[in-house]
């Protein structure tokens, strides 16, 4: 396909008003909590559609968009996620997982439960399309596939806080379950199982704190 240009309309921010901008976006973004604890209050579908869309604006290698999201939100198949997703927990922290990683995980409080796949009205399988299968049965390549579908994610994650819900990522390992609990076809592999909706009111998070600006940043 041949390449075709239409003019950009850029976003124009005044500078006083993008410092507003900047500060405000830091202020809320920072409040973002990965939570376990969730409310089983509904989420409205038209919030969940509209975040949806716009992680589906992320850049993606080649433009090839190679992401789809299955939204969870019937009892059954939370419940069939949860067993599956348990099975597999249950062996990492007693088997899989080295000494050394159950140590970096030993501030979060995680363990093999996972009451949250059930209490939270919604789940989010996000998955990545290593390729794409065309109509006709032929494969065509993808291209960044972990970058495109992380930035998405990213977005879907940050545009789920600005509306005042919270998200747990998610990553059973392995999670292949996810294909066939949803049904989803050998091109796509799960990436990672959102948890999405209202903290519990009781709900408390880990006393970790984030790098400062030296730390994660060098201006040169
Ligand atoms: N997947 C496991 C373990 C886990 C791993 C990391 I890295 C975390 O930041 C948190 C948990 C679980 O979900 O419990």
């Amino acid at each position: 396909m041949e390449a075709r240009f239409l003019p950009h309309e850029p976003m124009r921010v005044a500078q006083q008003e993008a410092l507003r901008r900047a500060a405000a976006y830091y202020a809320e973004v920072r409040q973002r909590r990965t939570i376990r604890d969730f409310s089983p209050r509904v989420v409205p579908r038209a919030i969940i559609e509209r975040c949806l869309l716009a992680a589906g604006t992320a850049p993606s290698g080649a433009n090839r968009q190679p992401w789809h999201f299955v939204v969870v939100t019937d009892a059954e198949r939370k419940w069939r996620i949860r067993i599956e997703a348990e099975r597999e927990e249950r062996e990492f922290y007693a088997q899989r997982a080295p000494p050394e990683w159950l140590e970096a995980l030993a501030p979060l409080g995680t363990g093999p439960e996972k009451p949250f796949l059930e209490t939270a009205p919604v789940l989010i399988a996000i998955f990545a399309q290593s390729y794409a299968l065309m109509p006709d049965g032929r494969k065509s390549k993808n291209y960044y596939v972990t970058e495109s579908v992380g930035i998405a994610a990213g977005i879907l994650i940050t545009g789920l806080h600005h509306c005042g819900l919270a998200t747990l990522t998610h990553t059973p390992s392995p999670m292949g379950f996810l294909n066939d609990v949803l049904g989803r076809p050998p091109n796509e592999r799960p990436y990672l199982l959102l948890v999405v909706g209202y903290a519990a009111d009781a709900a408390t998070v880990p006393d970790i704190a984030r790098k400062s600006l030296d730390a994660i940043a060098t201006f040169i």
